[in-house]
């Protein structure tokens, strides 16, 4: 499995070449990247397949590129350029609000090389005098350098996602293996996971591990009779564990997890005079098996409804279960169409009609553009001018297509949280995505009235990406966000969960609580590129953490209803 390898040596490739000013090159690797980061499947498969170059972004040269990868580890142009630039690009890249253009001035006008000597050149106050830098970066940085350094090391769903699809399709090859589970966080649909916990049922257990600890291109961490855990190149751990089938559901309940729904569970089994372990639930008196086969078979015999995993965080299910009144999940079948998203009009990679042509492939029913409109530091937003261009397309590409077709922008919600588009324009759009992109250290009274009066003061339809969070590197923005739920609701503006793998925003603890004040959400790709309307289903796993069914969720609506909902 080597596709965050492959993914990590073209965006440091990009990164250099940014540093040294190559012009368009840095963009392709980049794609490139974001591409093979977010594949399904494994990219040792495409290669085997001959199909590298069928890969979006990927030509003839990045192809063989990537197949040395494939092949050696390594690349050889990758280790040259790094010898090239003298400073340590991989680390400080690390640093939240530092990226290859703020590093090279760095290392232009104070020679700093790594993050020692960034921390060093804060202390002595030495970034504020530089052009660009102030107080406020010297401080921001100091925190971005704590971060990094306390940071524990979680790996995206979307990444772990294609770990997990190879684990089971090679497992499943062998008759020994019975069933092959994956549990643990990932199960539950988290959007970061620790590390992957799967479950085998195997009445050779021995042959089972042996299987698993020969995982290629993997480190063993330990290897016993029935459980074994290994790490893989990329750092990720996984653990496995081989049980028999009478005690599979147990075992599965237990390992899904998370720890405090366990422990509920447990307390409520006694309660009710069983004893509940990863073997089996228990007569309390005769210590009887009475269930374990099934999960369901465990949560029935306790009086429960069962609790689907992404709603195992103690958060009220097991009452909810208990009463019958849990919801009925929304499913990745039930999204029939999808919303937010850019073409070349801005910044995607594909015209409005390729996108639009391979989401009727998908078999959605209707496809939302809302390219970025306003200032917003990327290179081409759309402009008052050229609005009219980018809605004509959008009325011919509805000709030439069978689902339907929403014209619309992403509007940058300005500092004073005033758009740049007059309440009229926006009128004559169908969909109108408002969004946080610059300006983002306000404090938070500020940034929530910011918020609320774009909702407030303009036909909005859609708050994007609400908090503005990216996983694994800055949290979201400063909001109260009660109070910006509280004025979607009452504007009937639909709050988005965000696809974008490093997104997913609002997460499910977010959409619960949004939900909970009576509001409703749709789930936006955010797609630069036709292969990124094949995220949604990252969403759709915030929105069942976010006890979302079909009724709240515009995308499962039936398209009258859903028009109806976006008049403004
Ligand atoms: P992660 O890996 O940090 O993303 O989160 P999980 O939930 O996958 O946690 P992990 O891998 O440590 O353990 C997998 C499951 O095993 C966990 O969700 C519940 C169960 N488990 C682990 N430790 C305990 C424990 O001390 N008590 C109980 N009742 N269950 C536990
Ligand atoms: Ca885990
Ligand atoms: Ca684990």
């Amino acid at each position: 499995m080597k596709n965050q390898l492959v993914a990590k040596i073209l965006n440091n490739i990009a990164d250099i070449l940014e540093l040294q000013e190559v012009p368009f090159k840095p963009q392709a690797y980049r794609k490139a990247a974001l591409t093979i980061e977010s594949l399904p499947e494994d990219v040792e498969k495409i290669y085997d397949q001959g199909k590298l170059e069928e890969l979006p972004g990927v030509g003839e040269h990045l192809a063989k590129k990537i197949e040395e990868i494939i092949l050696t580890g390594k690349l050889k142009y990758y280790e040259t350029l790094k010898k090239e630039i003298k400073v340590d690009l991989e680390e400080l890249n690390e640093i939240p609000f530092l990226g290859p253009k703020k590093i090279k001035v760095l290392y232009k006008q104070l020679g700093i090389k790594n993050v020692r000597d960034l921390e060093k050149a804060i202390r002595q106050q030495k970034l504020r005098k530089i052009a660009g830098f102030g107080e406020k970066t010297e401080q921001t940085l100091l925190e971005g350098i704590k971060l990094f350094r306390t940071k524990p090391k979680r790996f995206l769903y979307a990444s772990a996602a294609a770990v997990v699809n190879e684990i089971k399709t090679e497992f499943k090859k062998y008759a020994f293996v019975q069933r092959v589970e994956i549990a643990g966080s990932f199960r539950r649909g988290k959007e970061t996971v620790g590390d992957l916990d799967f479950l085998v049922v195997s009445s050779q257990p021995k042959k089972v591990m042996d299987l698993f600890t020969s995982f290629k291109d993997s480190k063993v961490l330990a290897k016993g009779s029935t459980k074994s855990s290994i790490r893989l190149a990329n750092n990720m751990q996984i653990d496995l564990r081989v049980v028999n089938e009478k005690e599979f559901g147990s075992a599965l309940q237990y390992f899904i997890g998370n720890k405090e729904h366990n422990v509920e569970l447990r307390k409520f089994a006694l309660k009710k005079g069983y004893t509940l372990s990863e073997y089996g639930l228990f007569d309390s008196k005769h210590k009887k098996w009475v269930a374990g086969r099934s999960e369901d078979e465990v949560y029935r015999k306790l009086g429960l409804k069962y609790i689907e995993p992404e709603l195992r965080e103690n958060t009220g299910e097991i009452e909810a279960a208990l009463k019958n009144k849990l919801p009925k999940l929304i499913t990745i079948k039930d999204v029939q169409g999808t919303f937010h998203n850019h073409s070349k009009w801005s910044d995607g990679n594909n015209s409005l009609l390729e996108m639009a042509q391979y989401a009727e492939e998908m078999k959605f029913k209707f496809i939302s553009f809302n390219d970025h409109f306003g200032h917003m530091g990327i290179t081409n937003p759309l402009t008052e001018k050229r609005l009219k261009g980018y809605l004509t397309e959008i009325d011919k590409v509805q000709k030439k297509v069978g689902l339907k077709v929403f014209s619309g922008v992403e509007v940058d919600i300005l500092k004073d949280g005033s758009l740049p588009l007059s309440p009229q324009k926006l009128k004559e759009l169908d969909v109108v995505v408002a969004a946080i992109h610059l300006s983002t250290r306000m404090n938070e009274k500020e940034m929530t009235a910011r918020v609320c009066n774009a909702l407030e003061n303009y036909p909005v339809n859609i708050l994007g990406h609400p908090t503005d969070r990216l996983l694994n590197e800055r949290n979201g923005l400063a909001l109260n966000l009660d109070q910006v739920f509280e004025t979607a609701r009452k504007n009937k503006v639909f709050l988005e969960i965000n696809s974008s793998p490093n997104r997913l925003d609002l997460s499910g603890e977010q959409v619960k609580s949004a939900l909970n004040l009576g509001c409703k959400f749709v789930i936006g790709t955010d797609a630069h590129d036709c292969s990124q309307l094949q995220f949604y289903p990252l969403a759709v796993n915030m929105a069942r953490r976010g006890w979302t069914e079909k009724k709240d969720i515009l995308n499962c609506w039936s398209l009258p209803k859903i028009e109806k909902a976006l008049q403004k």
